[in-house]
């Protein structure tokens, strides 16, 4: 019910919808639909009351708006779900993992609990954001799980490139816009026993967000797609999109084992190839120029002040401008 009212509701946004027509294209009560909204309000999203009908505050995604769009053979095709809100759609998918499926995909409009790298903590308000997970539970014994994120971040910012905005990658999983972060992706192995079972796939983009909706540490360092469009985004292509050429990228690697394809995308639209930036490995730091993304997903660079040559790795450390301040 509530996914489809949403539906109906983005159809037509940014104009309200009469009651009397969502329950007709519902085939419900009026009291039917206040409830409903009532409950959606409750979980903080915004939809507008006016005498000429309800109103989205703005554009929401939603399993039909998806469906719309999606062709892919396995990615959201064997399971595609939408909490409303979860403490995490990464921790959801570690505690349930025996009953998820290969390729399925886990959506939700917020995260009270959203989780970056090494612990920290990733913003994604009610309405204005997405957060995806995908299951991984077939693989290739010999693919190398740690290219999955670079995997991933190609083929997001190709996805986002159909947007027409200029999309960087920063090594190893920032999706940058103007220089200011819209998506990060996280990769986390599942074993048992030491044997790999499964790997989770996260990504996070900020959809709609206005620069007062991002916590105030990174109200400099974040932007998102409404705020560089400058106009509501509409994600339910996106969404599919993204996931056709994810499913692309991971089936083309796990047959070939080249991982060549995405990571010359990783390459060419890097933001740091070529460029001067600060490595922070705990609490050391070491200005690098940027050479290049090997073939196993390491950074490479030069030591500014030794001139020796060195390859990071993507767990181990972050990048930042030579001044401290986010790339
Ligand atoms: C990431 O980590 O960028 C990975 C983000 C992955 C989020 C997805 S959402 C679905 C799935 N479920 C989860 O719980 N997580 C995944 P990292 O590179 O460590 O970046 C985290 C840092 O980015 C934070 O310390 C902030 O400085 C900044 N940050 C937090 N929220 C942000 C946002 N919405 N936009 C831009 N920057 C943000």
């Amino acid at each position: 019910m509530h996914s489809h009212l949403i539906f109906q509701l983005n159809k037509q946004f940014p104009n309200p919808v009469p009651t009397e027509t969502l329950s007709q294209q519902l085939n419900c009560s009026a009291a039917e639909i206040t409830e409903a909204v009532e409950e959606l309000r409750a979980l903080g999203l915004v939809i507008h009351s006016y005498n000429s009908g309800l109103q989205l505050a703005s554009p929401l995604y939603s399993l039909p708006g998806i469906k719309t769009y999606l062709d892919t053979k396995i990615f959201g095709t064997q399971g595609l779900y939408l909490f409303e809100t979860i403490d995490s759609t990464h921790t959801y998918v570690s505690n349930n993992l025996s009953t998820i499926d290969h390729g399925s995909v886990l959506l939700a409009y917020s995260q009270t609990a959203g989780r970056g790298r090494r612990g920290r903590k990733w913003s994604s308000p009610i309405g204005k954001s997405l957060s995806l997970s995908i299951v991984l539970k077939e693989f290739s014994a010999q693919m190398k799980p740690t290219l999955l994120t670079q995997l991933t971040a190609a083929a997001l910012q190709q996805a986002l490139s159909e947007t027409g905005l200029p999309v960087a990658i920063k090594w190893p999983n920032d999706l940058l816009i103007n220089r200011r972060k819209v998506a990060g992706v996280l990769t986390e192995a599942m074993f048992e026993r030491q044997v790999l079972q499964a790997i989770t796939i996260g990504i996070g983009i900020n959809l709609n967000q206005s620069q007062t909706d991002f916590p105030t540490e990174i109200h400099t360092k974040a932007t998102s797609l409404a705020l560089e469009t400058e106009s509501p985004f509409f994600a339910d292509k996106l969404i599919a999109q993204f996931l056709k050429i994810f499913e692309h990228f991971y089936q083309d690697y796990q047959q070939s084992l080249d991982p060549e394809p995405f990571l010359s995308i990783c390459r060419q639209e890097s933001a740091v190839i070529g460029e001067s930036v600060t490595v922070v490995q705990g609490d050391k730091r070491r200005d690098v120029e940027v050479l290049g993304i090997e073939a196993t997903g390491e950074l490479l660079v030069r030591d500014l002040s030794s001139q020796e040559q060195m390859t990071l790795i993507s767990s181990e450390v972050s990048l930042r401008n030579p001044d401290g301040s986010y790339i």
